[in-house]
């Protein structure tokens, strides 16, 4: 997989030009039963480890690179046949790590699958770190950090817009975005540069007007980057949404049509529902995860209800968004106004559910109540006004209709956000010197804070520490 070369930036990190590694190996498929189970070996002696351990069925077979060939796994110290293979061995560069890599696919038992295993470690490789063979092709320059990072969130996305923004990132879609600013900056340092070398003709040289307008350019571009990073994590990482509502409104049965299941507990009874109960929902291509609470009123001391409320309460202040159940079947209560009013902080959308039954003046008497705040009409029980409900929660959340599909645009991370954030403080700093008629030496120094920050994004400059965060999210075998 993934053999193929990614769009790549020119100038290597010295660290890329460098990197030695020893040959890795590691169970790539999950622990478990499965029909074929992946054993991934990556490095200079990838080849040679597999003539060790590896029978051809045809004994005059050649290793050509890209080939499956068939045979048997024997341990070279117990002459033991261990499991009947197809073998792969792909020739450097053309790899998932850029080094030699070959790929034993084996029976789906994680016991042979150890077993074999141990027989690599056996033949020369060291056992794989988490991620590590995305951090050798990282580090062999077939991917940038960006890139390495999509792989992240290709394997965790929850839902089809979540993987579709990661495989965008993949093809190196936030690379280029961020490697076009890099090199318009790049243009501006060579300008300063030579003012600097050249300090009597500074005033011919340096343009100021010009300057500012193409830093502005860059500043802007920042700022787009910057708003589509809190895009992203609405996709990618969603958003939690808590139903609320006074007893028996109908909360279990929203959550439980929301899910297609039979999820909560759903009675005539008020106070049904004690404890919270949190599932993910995929909502328009938006993880969400759903939270049904106990109905909220003023008890009478009965203990397990009060404590069930002050669980709703805590999980209402904690959420993103608040679904707040009303019944229309009977007028609005004391307790759905404090409710309003507890949730005025929150992105909130009001719902009224029971529609089978309802009284017909009763989306009036909400638009009287609350004129600020659109009612969707629903019923839990009958699944009908569902879509609509969809829909309010969508728009709510990103402020857009059902159409934006931000996946396709490059969706910096909170890692590539903080590292926005800096550049762009950078870049306003440089525009604020070019007004005041600052020395170019100075204007180096904000010029060069912003490229680094920027390197930081694609890997150029990125610290060891932030590399093994990075990828210590990995699974190992990844
Ligand atoms: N007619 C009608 N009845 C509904 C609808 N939704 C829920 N109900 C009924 O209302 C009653 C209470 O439903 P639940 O879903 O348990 O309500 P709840 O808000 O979770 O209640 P608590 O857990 O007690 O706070 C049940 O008898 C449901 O069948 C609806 O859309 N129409
Ligand atoms: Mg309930």
């Amino acid at each position: 997989m993934f053999t193929d070369e990614v769009r790549h930036s020119p100038p290597l990190p010295t660290k890329m030009a460098i990197h030695l590694e020893p040959t890795i190996a590691a169970i790539a498929t999950p622990p478990g039963v499965g029909g074929i189970g992946i054993i991934r070996i990556s490095g200079p002696n990838a080849l040679a480890i597999l003539k060790k351990i590896f029978i051809p069925k045809n004994k005059s077979v050649v290793f050509t690179s890209h080939r499956l060939l068939y045979g048997w796994i024997k341990s070279p110290v117990t002459n033991q046949f261990l499991d009947e293979v197809l073998a792969v061995y792909m020739r450097a560069p053309h790899t998932y790590t850029r080094d030699d890599v070959v790929e034993i696919q084996a029976h789906g038992s994680f016991v042979a699958l150890q077993q074999i295993l141990t027989v690599v470690q056996d033949a020369g490789a060291h056992l794989a770190e988490p991620g590590e063979f995305t951090k050798n092709a990282f580090l062999n320059g077939r991917l940038d950090l960006t890139q390495a990072e999509a792989v992240i969130e290709l394997l965790q996305a929850k839902t089809g817009k979540g993987l579709r923004a990661a495989v965008n990132q993949l093809q190196g879609g936030l690379h280029g975005e961020v490697q076009g600013i890099i090199d318009t900056l790049l243009k501006i340092k060579a300008v300063i540069e030579v003012a600097i070398d050249f300090p009597d003709d500074e005033i011919e040289l340096l343009n100021a007007d010009v300057l500012r307008e193409q830093m502005q350019q860059v500043a802007d571009a920042l700022n787009n980057l910057i708003l589509a990073a809190d895009h992203g994590r609405i996709l990618k990482e969603g958003f939690s949404a808590v139903i609320i509502g006074r007893p028996n409104v109908g909360k279990s049965s929203l959550l439980n049509t929301l899910l297609r299941e039979d999820r909560a507990i759903v009675t005539p009874i008020p106070g049904t529902t004690r404890d919270t109960i949190e599932e993910c929902l995929d909502i328009n291509g938006l993880p969400v995860k759903i939270i049904d609470t106990a109905g909220i009123r003023d008890t009478e001391g009965e203990e397990i209800e009060d404590i069930g409320i002050k669980r709703s309460k805590s999980k209402l202040a904690e959420a993103d968004l608040v679904l707040l159940l009303l019944d229309s079947s009977m007028p609005l209560q004391k307790d759905d106004f404090k409710l309003i009013a507890d949730s005025k902080d929150k992105m909130l959308v009001l719902v009224a559910n029971k529609a089978d039954i309802g009284r017909t003046d009763f989306t009036d008497e909400c638009g009287e109540a609350f004129p600020e705040t659109k009612v969707t009409v629903i019923s839990a029980k009958n699944d009908t006004g569902i879509t609509q409900l969809k829909e309010a929660i969508f728009t709510t959340v990103t402020g857009q209709g059902t159409d934006w599909a931000p996946e396709h645009a490059a969706l910096p991370n909170l890692r590539h956000r903080a590292s926005l954030v800096k550049t762009h403080s950078a870049a306003q700093c440089f525009i604020k010197s070019l007004t005041t008629g600052i020395s170019p030496d100075l204007l180096a120094i904000d010029l060069q804070a912003a490229l680094d920050n920027l390197g930081d994004i694609i890997g150029y400059t990125t610290t060891e520490d932030v590399l093994d965060q990075i990828f210590g999210q990995f699974c190992i075998g990844k």
